[in-house]
């Protein structure tokens, strides 16, 4: 087999386990307790979807509908070999449906990325389509052409199905009860592929996936050969590769020049109506359903979204029926159980994915579509990272907690509740031709960045372009809960700037190392990752109308970092770092402004000097005001 046969193999073979869930159920329990049937769904405009249907043998009783929504292919889940739900689930007594999305596969019509809402106020008679229609559609055969099904159905899904599943909250059908968004995308330019504006350069591979109409109904991807153009160098160092590729234009005329998605970023680099009228936020209104939004804390793909699903379905109906889980895992990690739970180098506990498909998914889904069991489920329930023990909450985030105000102190000196001496400065030099690794380890081109959530930044705190302030050793144990902000005053020589907050737990020095690692990996002294975020300093006043730093003049820059809940645990340190480059993981800001930094020449690319100025602070935990330009729809 040609390499790059076997390597499109490996691809898929990854893309599916990351995208769709391990195969969970037996095929053999599969093909003795369901009957599978494919149907192609007429939607309102005359499109049809493909749909693949699992109903239970034992025809003496009814069952809910279990449905999910895909834009990665469910030709995986054709011939018994099912991926989704869990096995709790696959073995719970439900009729399993699996439908590619518009513009998908098997499925006809044309693909757009977070296809915008469009909202009816009649949405069964509505002429306009959007995901949500499409689900209506879907939902109203179902119930009427699927025999043994009890009238109630439940959609839940992972990442871009996670959107789907929350795209069929508005507007949704009467017979819907129940949805389970998991590691939802809710507005591109905060998820995946920015963070605050930045562009996460170590997306670029992905592209392929999302940037090509199919020209038939296939259940094979068809954007294989693009996806070769930037694998078949193969690169093992995605550093030095993405350095080498300079500026972000070198992008589209190597390799996706032909694709869609990509120049739409490439022509949408603000927060304009292209992606406002794609963000799902705005339209979280008068849900129904019960609602089950799961994610993890060390989700490097759609962190941003769960939290914010959740928050939104809360601030707009209190009284709606809605939980948020969010647990140590990385994306979609709940769906896989391997024993030991560990991300990287750090290991979180046993069983944990099993607890939770056990405790949480299936109590929710049967309590909704089958009236079985109780609802027990708090309103959150929240994973404490440092302690590595489950915390249930009545309100997420917690409005009784007390926010610490970091501020920065001299030689390095993380100063908690204490304001930094009057005048002072911390400066750095920040390169682009010399960006900080976001990276302990080498690693190649990524498909999309994953293990950095929790990794060791002693590499980095080694540096003079990073800032690095820590406390005394903690002489009691500090728990972190809730939102985290960072207000931050500075000035530069150049004219814009991104800005990398960094929350950090540093490990004793005697902190045992962990089995699972190799043995180079010293756990004494390490410094783990804990939560990040990037702004890009051109929207510190608007997402939307970005605008130039005037050089020398203090400035103020707000970053929202999410959520966390973690306790630093007495022995341990907490670290903050701020820095101004962070990569591949985010493209380089050329530091001098741009109109657009998509097509900025190598010449644009600029040292500055940065400095960070005493009055910053960061606050965090508790539920911290929402600074108005930072709500997403301008
Ligand atoms: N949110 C994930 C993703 C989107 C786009 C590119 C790469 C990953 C996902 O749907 O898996």
């Amino acid at each position: 087999m040609k390499r790059c046969h076997l390597f499109l193999l490996v691809f898929s073979l990854f893309f599916i386990s990351v995208n769709v869930k391990a195969e969970n159920a037996d095929s053999l329990y599969v093909a003795t307790h369901y009957n599978e049937s494919e149907y192609f769904i007429e939607m309102r405009d005359g499109v049809k979807l493909f749909t693949v249907v699992y109903t239970p043998k034992d025809e003496s009783k009814t069952y809910p509908i279990l449905m999910n929504r895909t834009c990665y292919n469910v030709d995986g889940t054709r011939n018994n070999k099912l991926r989704a739900p869990s096995d709790y689930l696959i073995r719970g007594g439900y009729i399993l449906v699996y439908q590619d999305v518009r513009g998908r596969y098997m499925s006809g019509g044309t693909f757009d990325n977070m296809r915008p809402n469009i909202p009816g106020n009649d949405v069964k008679n509505k002429k306009d389509i959007d995901e949500s229609s499409d689900t209506y559609d879907t939902i109203d055969w179902l119930i009427k052409n699927i025999k043994g099904n009890n009238g109630r159905v439940g959609i839940y899904g992972i990442s871009y199905p996670g959107h789907y599943s929350a795209a069929a909250l508005l507007d949704a059908h009467p017979a819907l009860k129940a949805s389970s968004p998991q590691a939802p995308i809710s507005d591109f330019f905060f998820d995946d592929f920015h963070h605050q504006g930045a562009f996460l350069q170590s997306y670029m591979a992905a592209f392929p996936v999302f940037g090509y109409q199919k020209d038939s109904l296939t259940n094979k991807s068809w954007y294989g050969d693009k996806m070769m153009r930037l694998y078949k160098d193969r690169p093992a160092d995605g550093y030095e590769f993405n350095l080498a590729l300079g500026p972000l234009k070198n992008i589209t005329e190597k390799y996706h020049y032909d694709n869609f998605f990509w120049n739409q970023v490439v022509e949408h680099p603000n927060y304009d109506e292209f992606w406002q009228k794609r963000s799902i936020l705005p339209h979280l209104k008068d849900i129904n359903p019960a609602v089950l939004t799961v994610g993890g804390w060390f989700d490097a793909e759609d962190l941003f979204g769960p939290i914010n699903i959740y928050k939104t379905i809360q601030q707009n109906d209190p009284d709606a029926k809605s939980t948020i889980v969010m647990g140590p895992w990385t994306h979609g990690g709940w769906s896989r159980e391997r024993g030991q739970q560990t991300i990287n180098h750090i290991y979180f506990g046993d069983s944990i994915s099993t607890f939770f498909q056990r405790e949480m998914e299936k109590p929710f889904f049967d309590y909704y579509l089958k009236d079985e069991g109780k609802m027990t489920l708090p309103e959150a329930y929240m994973f404490d990272t440092g302690l590595k023990e489950w915390r249930k909450y009545d309100e997420w985030p917690p409005k009784d907690v007390a926010p610490i105000t970091f501020s920065f102190g001299e030689n390095g000196k993380l100063l908690m509740d204490e304001d930094s001496k009057a005048g002072a400065e911390f400066s750095y030099i920040s390169d682009p031709a010399k960006p900080v690794p976001y990276r302990s380890e080498i690693e190649g081109l990524t498909f999309t960045p994953r293990l950095f959530m929790t990794d060791d930044q002693r590499h980095a705190s080694y540096r003079p372009d990073v800032l690095t302030f820590k406390t005394d050793v903690l002489d009691k144990d500090v728990t972190i809960a809730g939102e985290i902000l960072a207000q931050l005053v500075v000035s530069m020589t150049g004219t814009d700037a991104d800005f990398v907050v960094k929350l950090i737990d540093v490990y004793p020095d005697d902190f045992p190392n962990y089995e699972h690692n190799p043995k180079n990996i010293i756990m004494g002294g390490y410094q783990q990752l804990v939560r990040h975020e990037v702004f890009r300093g051109r929207f510190r006043d608007s997402y939307s109308e970005p605008k130039p730093f005037e050089p020398g003049v203090p400035t103020n820059v707000t970053v929202p970092l999410q959520d966390v809940l973690h306790t630093f645990k007495k022995g341990h340190r907490i670290m903050i770092q701020i820095h101004s480059t962070w990569f591949p993981y985010i493209d380089r800001n050329p530091q001098k402004y741009v109109d657009n930094i998509y097509k900025a020449n190598e010449e644009d690319f600029i040292k500055s000097e940065i400095t960070i100025h005493g009055m910053s602070t960061v606050k965090a935990g508790g539920d911290l005001p929402t600074i108005e330009f930072l709500k997403k729809t301008d």
